[in-house]
């Protein structure tokens, strides 16, 4: 690792909340980088070695002299908070305010005007460092809720710049996102950048008719036609996982042998359910395993014969509704096993753990049912890491109509996650089907995933991205893949 100077070098930039690697504290006072490999890096990797991208995010933790530094060649650029600002900025209106809000306020969202304030105090450092960075005729690419007004104030400071945003999470329909005091704002930030990039068409449209009603600009179909001439598109471009690598991974040894040793330390049950998700409220889990208990007292289901795995990551626990619903569901799955588990036979085996990929895989060649139940996701990657590890074609999976992922994924159960006994009776569906009905829906899902795969999603924003500002900046070169 070295440090290299921000020197305006870069023809592609990556502008996100999270850096690709985490701190990770020595024993003796120092840190190390260690990559944390999300989809994203997965994604973006390749393209960024192309074009000597630039990474500029948050490391998570509050150290002050973090320097930019390069790691294992690409180059990433640390952005500091204050305790305060990771308390109103990224626990506060991030997590606090946006991403209730943006979920169907599943929670209740806060207003609060000093979260505010501490929202536009980041997201001008990031999009000044971002200015820094970007080389002219640069594309940047900005990521997600954390960072709305960045495209916006990027624009001030570099005019030259092709500037791009995509939103993971849902855009929420507009009779929600009018109660924001700080809506317009928000807008106007987004309309910043060149192309809009959203999971779903709804949220693209939801967008653009709060711009028409709530700024005035004129639009028409998917385009915003700005004042100064500038044109913005809205479009969906679902995300998507390294579809091969997943199945690679599921097809080694190691994984077979760890996936046997799985179903062997619950004691070999017929049949393994599969929950894994970050601890949040808008992931459904508590609904999940209220609707499985049930099956189970109702003697549907049997503890000698099925078991329940919830695999549930802590996540944002200084936020309270997190600490909440993880006392919510401890109690729950407490009050589960209790009534209905054997000795040697929980109900449900529960876990508060994040485990490495092959862990991941494992368990999802282990488990015969696979139950993904938000109540609101932009797109759910679990779903779709699950069917390309199903090389066997076989497998059920049980999704949310409310997941983004449900607009591909059409041959899943799909459940309405509010209405619990549709979940039972799907639940014991997708647990009675025979392999011939598993196969024709596995088969189906499986061409989906690997015919959309997260290259092909970071390459068609970025050729649309292009495309939609021919004339300025640098063309971004494609990756070179294996
Ligand atoms: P998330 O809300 O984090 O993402 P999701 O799409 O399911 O939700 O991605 C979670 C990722 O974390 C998956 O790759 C999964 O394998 C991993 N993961 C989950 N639990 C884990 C555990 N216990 N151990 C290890 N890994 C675990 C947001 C949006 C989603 C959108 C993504 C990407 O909320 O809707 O799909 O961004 O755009």
């Amino acid at each position: 690792m070295k440090n290299v100077a921000s020197s305006g070098s870069a023809d592609l930039v990556i502008v996100a909340n999270r850096l690709p690697v985490d701190r990770v504290p020595l024993g003796d006072g120092t840190a190390e980088w260690r990559r944390s490999p999300g989809g994203l890096v997965t994604a973006i990797e390749p393209v960024m070695r192309a074009n000597d991208g630039s990474w500029i995010g948050w490391p998570g933790g509050t150290e002050s002299d973090l320097e930019p530094f390069e790691d294992e060649g690409l180059d990433l650029v640390p952005i500091t908070l204050t305790q305060q600002e990771v308390e109103e900025f990224y626990e506060g209106f991030a997590n606090g305010t946006l991403w209730p809000l943006y979920h169907d306020v599943a929670a209740k969202p806060e207003f609060h005007r000093e979260w505010w304030d501490a929202y536009v105090v980041v997201n001008r450092r990031f999009a000044e460092q971002a200015a820094a960075a970007a080389s002219e005729g640069a594309t940047v690419w900005v990521h997600d809720y954390q960072l709305q007004l960045v495209p916006q104030m990027l624009r001030e400071l570099r005019p030259d710049l092709r500037i791009g945003f995509y939103l993971h999470i849902p855009f929420p329909p507009t009779e929600l996102f009018q109660q924001l005091p700080w809506r317009r704002q928000l807008l106007e930030g987004l309309l910043g950048a060149d192309l809009v990039g959203f999971q779903l068409p709804g949220a693209a449209q939801n967008f653009v008719r709060l711009v028409r009603q709530r700024v005035g600009h004129k639009t028409h179909r998917d385009l915003v036609y700005l004042p100064d001439g500038r044109t913005v598109r809205a479009a969906a471009f679902p995300i998507s996982i390294d579809a091969k690598g997943f199945e690679d991974l599921a097809r080694s040894e190691e994984v077979e042998k760890r996936a046997a040793e799985i179903r062997d330390a619950l004691g070999n049950p017929s049949r393994i359910f599969l929950g894994v998700d970050r601890l949040d409220y808008t992931k459904g889990i508590y609904a999940r395993l209220r609707a499985y208990s049930e099956l189970l007292a109702q003697g549907d289901l049997d503890v000698e014969d099925a078991v329940f795995v919830q695999v549930a990551t802590p996540s944002r626990e200084q936020v309270e509704q997190y600490r909440i619903l993880r006392d919510d569901i401890d109690r729950l799955v407490g009050r589960i096993n209790g009534d209905l588990g054997r000795i040697g036979r929980p109900a449900i085996s529960y876990m508060h753990a994040s485990y490495p990929r092959e862990e991941m895989a494992a368990l999802y060649r282990a488990a015969d049912i696979m139950v993904v139940t938000p109540y609101r996701d932009g797109m759910n990657l679990v779903a779709k890491e699950y069917v390309a590890c199903r090389f066997d074609n076989d497998g059920a999976l049980v999704l949310s109509e409310f997941a983004g992922a449900a607009d591909e994924l059409r041959q899943a159960w799909l459940v309405n996650p509010y209405d619990i006994n549709g979940m039972k009776s799907a639940l014991l569906e997708a647990y009675r089907a025979d392999e011939k009905e598993r196969t024709r829906r596995m088969k189906a899902m499986r061409k989906t995933v690997s015919q959309n795969d997260v290259a092909a999603w970071a390459d068609s924003f970025l050729a649309e991205l292009t495309a939609v500002r021919p004339s300025h900046g640098k063309t971004v070169r494609p990756a070179r893949r294996s």
